[in-house]
């Protein structure tokens, strides 16, 4: 152990854990040996390549006793050590501890890029071939019947795809695997008689039929709102056993942040499923109509009760395969949970976000996972993937991933390596998060329970929070480096695009005449010109990003305007 400067007093860091790490990041935390003094700072964390043996080191202040420290080789071993800094000066540095940097993944040039725009002229053609190619090899390996077991051998078998759950946690029994459906509803549903359920209003359209709002009325029960999803008449036996799947699915599970079944009706019509009622309805739309109103904390309670849900169902061995923010439900107390079971085997076609991929399925691209949408693989960690969307939706307000970008360019940017860029006001914690998730090495992504806890860390320790991504200075050019070539389209059509065109004169009557020249613009830049409204800044500030990645592109593609 060795001391890099001199300090004073005793150290009162003791043990520095390593909660993660990635390529070019390593998560850390530690505990204090004694009680810190009132007058604490902040702490200095030091650090340097091990083999380099303190030629050179580096350091990064936190006031949070956790940090998430970037800009690292991969593969390399680094040595830490942490002191604390009080208003008297600095206390003795806590021991050395050596953290490694994972291997370098050689299809990625580096993880940490963010999104570029892709050309759909320059995408869209290698897509095909890339996909044409994948469809003519996995087609060829992947035919397989699916063996049916009697009713004894599935409550042995677990289906946990790679993943081991922990013992003494129940496993999840998918329905496909009965011979007889209508069995494994009756198994994992109660049977409700319609007259305890009054349907009150029509709260939406479900993929069967109507969802209602209404009350469920069980005599010596107190009576509790739900929701009430509908089977439309007309259906044919397959669409009705399609439709009490997704009963048969959530009737398993007992987790605060998961939409509770109540029951079903199966022996009238109509045919419903009846579940705990969410007051504030998707968490898509709620977001985008509550946007700039909640504190960072606030979305991280949200992020952290998904993440409850699914280091529940990953414990259970279940996959999701549609985890995005539209298929969260919130409560009137913002507790978010996670529903649409239904999804869970092949996505149906009016779910908004499917798109045929190679080997045929229908997947929401913009938050599967690569080798998900590839060839097929969907595994605990392909949800982490879509876990790591759905917290750039959240952090955004319900901002839609990569914007206007078409599936077949955001596959190709994901390719390449690139990855969504952090929301404006997203503290570099999350964001540093959010890029773990979407590791292309599926087993290099955390884990949900790595999740969990590195997030229960953020919200027992705000001030690790209080780091933001600035805005659009994140980007890797500084705005001097930005091509001047004209863009497309006007000014007026560019905030038309984006609903903004009240705001056309602010932006000619300050001089931002060119598009390239708005891509240059910050956050200050926005406020300065008199858009005051945060919602608006937002919107505004998220398509310039937008635009400095598609331009970012241009530059390097060597396309030619
Ligand atoms: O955003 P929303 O109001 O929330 O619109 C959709 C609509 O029904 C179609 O799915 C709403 N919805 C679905 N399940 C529930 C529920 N358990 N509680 C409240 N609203 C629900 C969803």
């Amino acid at each position: 152990m060795h001391s890099l400067t001199a300090s004073s007093g005793p150290a009162l860091v003791g043990v520095v854990r390593k909660d993660w790490a990635s390529q070019n990041s390593i998560a850390l935390s530690w505990s204090e040996v004694e009680r810190l003094p009132s007058d604490i700072v902040d702490y200095e964390v030091k650090y340097f390549e091990k083999e380099q043996e303190q030629l050179s080191y580096s350091s990064t202040r936190t006031k949070a006793p956790s940090v998430v420290v970037t800009g690292l080789r991969p593969s390399t071993v680094y040595v830490f050590h942490v002191r604390v800094r009080t208003a008297a000066g600095y206390t003795a540095y806590s021991p050395n501890f050596e953290f490694a940097t994972v291997a370098e993944d050689p299809d990625i040039a580096d993880q940490g890029q963010v999104l570029v725009v892709v050309t759909a002229s320059v995408g869209g053609f290698s897509l095909l071939v890339i996909l044409t190619l994948f469809l003519l090899i996995t087609g060829r390996c992947q035919g397989y019947i699916k063996a049916r077991m009697k009713s004894e051998e599935k409550r042995r078998t677990r289906f946990h795809s790679g993943h081991v759950p922990f013992s003494g946690i129940k496993t999840y029994v998918d329905p496909d695997t009965y011979e007889d459906p209508t069995q494994a509803v009756e198994e994992f549903a109660k049977e409700i008689d319609p007259s305890y359920i009054c349907i009150e209003r029509v709260i939406g359209a479900g993929e069967f039929g109507e969802v209602c709002s209404g009350r469920l009325r069980i005599p010596g029960r107190m009576d509790i709102a739900v929701a009430i999803k509908t089977l439309k008449g007309g259906y044919m036996e397959q669409q009705r056993q399609d439709f009490l799947r997704e009963a048969s699915i959530m009737g398993q599970f007992d987790n605060p942040n998961i939409i509770r079944l109540e029951g079903v009706v199966t022996k009238s019509r109509p045919v419903m499923i009846v579940v705990e009622y969410m007051e504030n309805g998707a968490l898509d739309s709620f977001l985008r109509t509550h946007e700039g109103q909640f504190t960072v904390l606030q979305l991280v309670g949200m992020l952290r009760g998904i993440a409850v849900a699914m280091t529940y169902l990953s414990d259970m061995g279940y996959i999701h395969r549609d985890i995005a923010a539209r298929n969260i439900l919130v409560d009137e107390n913002l507790v978010c949970k996670v529903s649409d079971f239904g999804m869970s085997r092949v996505l149906e076609d009016d779910e908004p976000e499917a798109a045929y991929t190679a080997t045929g399925g229908k997947i929401p691209i913009r938050w599967t996972a690569p080798e998900a949408i590839a060839y097929g693989k969907f595994s605990t960690v392909s949800d982490v993937w879509s876990y790591g969307i759905v917290m750039w939706e959240v952090m955004s307000y319900g901002e839609r991933p990569y914007w206007e970008m078409s599936n077949q360019d955001v596959i190709l940017s994901i390719e390449e390596g690139y990855r969504l860029p952090a929301p404006m006001g997203c503290p570099v914690t999350l964001h540093q998060l959010m890029l773990h998730c979407w590791q292309k090495e599926a087993n290099q992504r955390p884990r949900f329970n790595n999740v969990l806890s590195f997030l229960d860390k953020l919200i027992i320790n705000p001030s690790s929070l209080l780091t933001l991504v600035n805005d659009v200075q994140s980007f890797p050019d500084s705005p001097e480096d930005m091509p001047d070539y004209p863009l497309f389209i006007s000014i007026g059509d560019w905030l038309d695009s984006i609903k903004m065109s009240q705001y056309k004169n602010n932006f000619l009557a300050a001089g931002y005449t060119t598009l390239d020249s708005i891509s240059t613009m910050s956050l200050d830049d926005i406020r300065r010109i008199g858009i005051c409204l945060i919602g608006h800044q937002r919107r505004i500030i998220s398509s310039i990003q937008s635009l400095r990645l598609q331009l970012h592109h241009i530059q390097h593609s060597g396309f030619q305007v």
